[in-house]
């Protein structure tokens, strides 16, 4: 049976191609998860993805993540990557490797969103590369697990 990666959306993400295209892109959130599930596919993982608008859904999907039979997550926090130290503490609860993607380069916004509390607690942080930011993050997170 193939290895299941779990990808989480954090809040807004559900917004995704419907506003602000200019920053986030046209490509709508069911388009990237069809995109990452076909690349899993090509790789022989499979990936589930889950969005949420709410802290505490993404800390329970986290700590049931192992228990629910993933090797690995992949996860946009969205907003909350610049205020949760909940997240933080979420991620560094699980023996699980996590990835951090962000479609926007964070480094070179606004300065609230240079900060990141999961960064030191997550495998590896890919920002900047719009949707293929998943896809990198995906690849990166197959390579270590392979
Ligand atoms: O660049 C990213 O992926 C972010 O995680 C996106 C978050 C933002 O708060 C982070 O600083 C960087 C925002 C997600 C909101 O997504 C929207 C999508 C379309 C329209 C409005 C919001």
């Amino acid at each position: 049976m193939s290895a299941r990666i779990l990808v989480l959306h954090g809040p807004n993400l559900n917004l995704l191609g419907q506003r602000e295209p200019d920053v986030y892109g046209r490509q709508t959130l069911a388009d990237i998860n069809d995109t990452l599930k076909a690349l899993a596919t090509e790789l022989g993982f499979v990936v589930d993805a889950v969005q949420s608008n709410h802290e505490g859904e993404l800390i329970d999907r986290l700590h049931a993540a192992e228990s629910d039979g993933f090797s690995g997550i992949v996860i946009n926090p969205g907003g909350l990557t610049h205020t949760s130290v909940a997240l933080r503490d979420a991620i560094a609860s699980i023996a699980l490797p996590v990835i951090e993607a962000h479609l926007s380069n964070i480094h070179a916004r606004e300065s609230f969103r240079h900060h990141s509390y999961v960064a030191g607690v997550v495998l590896g942080q890919v920002s900047g590369f719009g949707a293929t930011s998943y896809q990198l993050a995906l690849r990166g997170l197959i390579a270590h697990l392979s």
